[in-house]
């Protein structure tokens, strides 16, 4: 949008506003008696400039108008309500920022509305003896957010740590609190770094001053048992460093930040507090297993993401451990539910070792429906809630026993994840992070207002309350990308869209959560460097594969694992993989490719989804999806150029599949709808795969148009299909084109996404935001009154209303 040269940043939209209309009067006199006469009541930004356009046709007189103030409050609009004779506006200046006007269409006077208002006159659209009802129920968690500093611009948004140790360094009280913090520091039992005669921080400077003298007398690598007996008389005790050197920089780093607090080196200080040794990390709604399992409905990247997680936060621990000079054994335990009729997967075991760890394992616990029966099969992750009371419970004294002692951090991953993840941590006292993956509110147009059409399928009045809740309990929250906080200046982010919303008939949330709460961390994951690595490492390769991809790829025969052939094998491939949900959209790119003849003369199209018989599947989307695909290879003829894979769980296999894809100078394509983040984009960049990724949500950050691959916009099959096109042209044109974006792609990831960096900041996390949650327990405490409010009346309630499926037969489990 134009600049705007009379608005200034500190103008409100209701101030300016008045003004904006009157320069165009007789335009917006026209266009608001438009909006109200149309008889649509909730428009989007682009529904809003359709009319605008349709009322002042000419074009210099329409550009001349959205050049000035009006146009810049129009393009900032995300939303506007129509209640004749009114029309109110949800405008969002810039990310995170959100004001209301409504405005009299007759006279086109303008009155500043509060966010509640705004939310109650919307309402009236979808229910107006509710939104007229006065005890309706509102909920804000703003009223119980009174002490916790908030960041105050748009890109500061997601930095969480850094500002969390700046406001740290400029509260008085923190002195006192790390004294007490490192006082209670204790592993089995045993006192850490300071013990009980240092209890003033005059006395804990002094020591300081004393023991840096004894250890600066040490060589470097004198070992801390040789110096722990000196140590131990001033007061200091295990975990200061496994070596002299090691330990004189922590107790300089300590001296220091007593002195003069400085926010980088309170980060650095406690990324040396020996605080996280035992994690535990949820993630219940199956299928979660180690092979055989990728693929299935809802089981995915959440999966991939958190195995190499807990490896790469395994050897983060043990490394930490080591140079705290502690002999302490770390635990990590990932938590999910056992399915008896787990499909031939070892989801029905109870404890599975990680591969690729020493001390860590997956616990499963069944899912007891009501009744008091443990739920044998597979429910959609939409289906989940009535479970998961009874599952934080039973988890909870699951993973005291196979512990044998409390965990310092607790990791929720997605909705079911997160909610149980804040009853266990609120129940142990411990702190507590929250992984999305995706929020699902944002998937789907309308998903609030119009919720009660979704209810049925999707059950989202469970899904936005305990997000809800989970958000408000987290200690922190990590996302693998800044858009999936606060979007972009064009669209709100997944986090943003629960500031503030309305589910009318149910309640209406004035203040859902602060996107500017110093909780926020972008924190992006990798993928497995040592298995999806570029097709140019021809030593590595694995080349004993190849034999089973010549025949995946180009065996005549349709079987159980591959359906279409590919007849001219010349031509290089554009290769897609994904579950196969309406949201990733494979079916979609089967569509594009079916119409566009150039991309059909240039390349052949291979995709890895689901499976072929619907019969077989009991996701609702997925064989929606199944019936879509055989009905589109059909009308465009696509046998020949199209190869059909059935989901593969082999992530060997696989990354060797984007390296041969490579090979024939293919690219990768990821066509959907929506993608919070897209773990198969940077698994193929990381093979060195030329990659098009959907430009709604995470790719279109990890991917720089036009240099380290490509955007495509998923409602534009054509435009998106024509960029392909153009792109294998020009390589045709051009033979380096393919390698220059295929290095562009691999630089990007080795300087972005890696796990071993986000490892060490998760890490320094548990210890920063359990410091933090200690400093501000009672507001931690009074919002956790208001979440069991939340929880006792509204989620109960709601989970209650999912159907349970038909119970087992009788003999077939096992009461409770
Ligand atoms: N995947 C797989 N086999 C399949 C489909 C997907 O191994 O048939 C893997 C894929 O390699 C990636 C993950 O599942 O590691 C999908 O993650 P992504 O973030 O792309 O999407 P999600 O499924 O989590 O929405
Ligand atoms: C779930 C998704 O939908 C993906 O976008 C992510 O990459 C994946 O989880 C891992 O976070």
């Amino acid at each position: 949008m134009a600049s705007t040269p009379s608005f200034k940043r500190s103008d409100t939209i209701a101030d300016s506003m008045p003004d904006a209309l009157k320069q165009s009067r007789y335009h917006m006199k026209k266009c608001f008696a438009r909006l109200v006469a149309s008889g649509k009541r909730l428009l989007k930004r682009q529904h809003l400039m359709e009319e605008v356009e349709k009322t002042i046709e000419d074009k210099v007189e329409r550009s001349e108008v959205l050049e000035g103030l009006i146009g810049f409050i129009l393009i900032s609009t995300e939303e506007a309500a129509v209640v004749s004779p009114y029309v109110g506006f949800a405008v969002r200046p810039n990310p995170g920022f959100w004001e209301f006007v409504k405005v009299d269409a007759e006279s086109l006077e303008v009155e500043a509305i509060t966010v509640s208002e705004y939310l109650n006159f919307k309402e009236t659209i979808f229910d107006e003896t509710w939104a007229r009802d006065e005890n309706a129920l509102e909920i804000d968690f703003g009223a119980v957010e009174y002490q916790i500093p908030h960041l105050t611009l748009s890109s500061s948004i997601g930095n969480g740590m850094k500002y969390t140790s700046k406001f740290l360094c400029g509260k008085s009280e923190t002195m006192q609190s790390l004294l007490d913090y490192l006082l209670g520091l204790k592993q089995n039992g045993q006192e850490l770094m300071i013990n009980s005669t240092l209890n003033t921080v005059g006395k804990l400077k002094t020591a300081l001053l004393r023991a840096s003298d004894v250890v600066s007398a040490l060589s470097k690598d004198t070992p801390f048992q040789n110096f722990e007996p000196k140590l131990k008389e001033l007061g200091f005790e295990k975990g200061w460093g496994d070596t002299a050197e090691r330990a004189k920089e922590t107790m300089n780093l300590l001296a220091e930040v007593i002195q003069a607090p400085e926010s980088g080196k309170m980060e650095m200080l406690f990324s040396r507090i020996p605080k996280v040794f035992n994690i535990v990390i949820f993630s219940p709604h199956g299928f979660f297993g180690q092979s055989d399992v990728l693929g299935l409905p809802d089981t995915g990247g959440q999966v991939v993401y958190i195995l190499d997680q807990v490896r790469a936060l395994e050897e983060e621990l043990l490394l930490r451990i080591k140079q705290q000079g502690l002999g302490v054994k770390p635990q990590i335990v990932v938590v999910t539910r056992l399915i008896p009729e787990s499909r031939g997967t070892k989801c029905n075991q109870e404890v599975e070792a990680i591969i690729g760890t020493k001390h860590s394992h997956i616990l499963r616990v069944p899912f007891v429906t009501p009744n008091g029966y443990i739920l044998r099969q597979w429910v959609s992750r939409f289906d989940v809630y009535p479970y998961l009371e009874k599952f934080a419970e039973n988890a909870a004294a699951k993973i005291l026993q196979h512990m044998e002692c409390k965990p310092d951090l607790v990791i929720g991953n997605y909705t079911d994840g997160n909610l149980v993840a804040s009853v266990v941590a609120g129940k142990l006292g411990v702190t507590q992070a929250t992984i999305a993956h995706a929020l699902e509110k944002t998937k789907y147009q309308d998903s609030d207002a119009k919720w009660k059409e979704f209810d049925n399928k999707y059950h989202f009045s469970c899904q936005f309350t305990a997000d809800l809740i989970a958000m408000n309990a987290a200690d922190f929250i990590i996302t693998s990308t800044y858009q999936e906080i606060a979007g972009s200046k064009e669209k709100p982010g997944q986090y943003e869209s629960h500031m503030a919303f309305t589910m009318p008939g149910l309640c209406r949330i004035a203040s859902g959560v602060n996107i500017f709460d110093p909780k926020f961390n972008i924190v992006a994951p990798g993928a497995d460097q040592s298995v999806y690595f570029p097709y140019s490492e021809t030593l590595r390769r694995y080349t004993t594969f190849h034999p089973a991809i010549e025949e995946l790829l180009y065996n005549n025969v349709d079987n159980n694992e591959h359906y279409g052939s590919l007849a001219k094998r010349k031509k290089p491939i554009i290769f897609s993989m994904a579950r196969l949900d309406t949201v990733k959209n494979i079916t979609g790119l089967v569509e594009w490719y079916g119409k566009n003849k150039k991309l059909r003369d240039l390349v052949n199209l291979v995709v890895v989804a689901g499976f072929f018989d619907p019969s077989k599947s009991n996701d609702r989307e997925e064989t929606a999806e199944i019936k879509k695909m055989h009905g589109l290879i059909e009308k465009y003829q696509l046998k020949g150029q199209i190869r059909w894979i059935a989901a593969q769980s082999d992530r060997y296999r696989n990354a060797e599949l984007y390296r041969c894809i490579a090979d024939t100078k293919g690219a990768f394509v990821q066509p959907a709808l929506y993608e919070a983040f897209g773990l198969t984009v940077i698994e193929a960049m990381n093979c060195g795969l030329p990659t098009f990724a959907t430009n709604k949500g995470g790719p279109a950050e990890i991917i720089v148009d036009g240099v380290s691959g490509f955007h495509i916009d998923p409602n534009n099959g054509e435009e998106s299909a024509n960029r392909i096109a153009d792109f294998f042209d020009k390589c045709n044109r051009d033979p380096q084109y393919w390698s220059t974006v295929s290095a562009a792609g691999l630089q990007r990831i080795n300087e972005c996404y890696t796990w071993k960096i986000y490892a060490n900041r998760l890490v320094t996390m548990g210890s920063i935001y359990d410091f933090w949650r200690q400093m501000n327990k009672d507001q931690k405490l009074a919002k956790q009154r208001y979440i069991q409010l939340l929880y006792s009346l509204q989620f109960k309630k709601l989970a209650r209303t999912v159907p349970i499926p038909v119970e087992q037969q009788p003999g077939e489990s096992t009461p409770k």
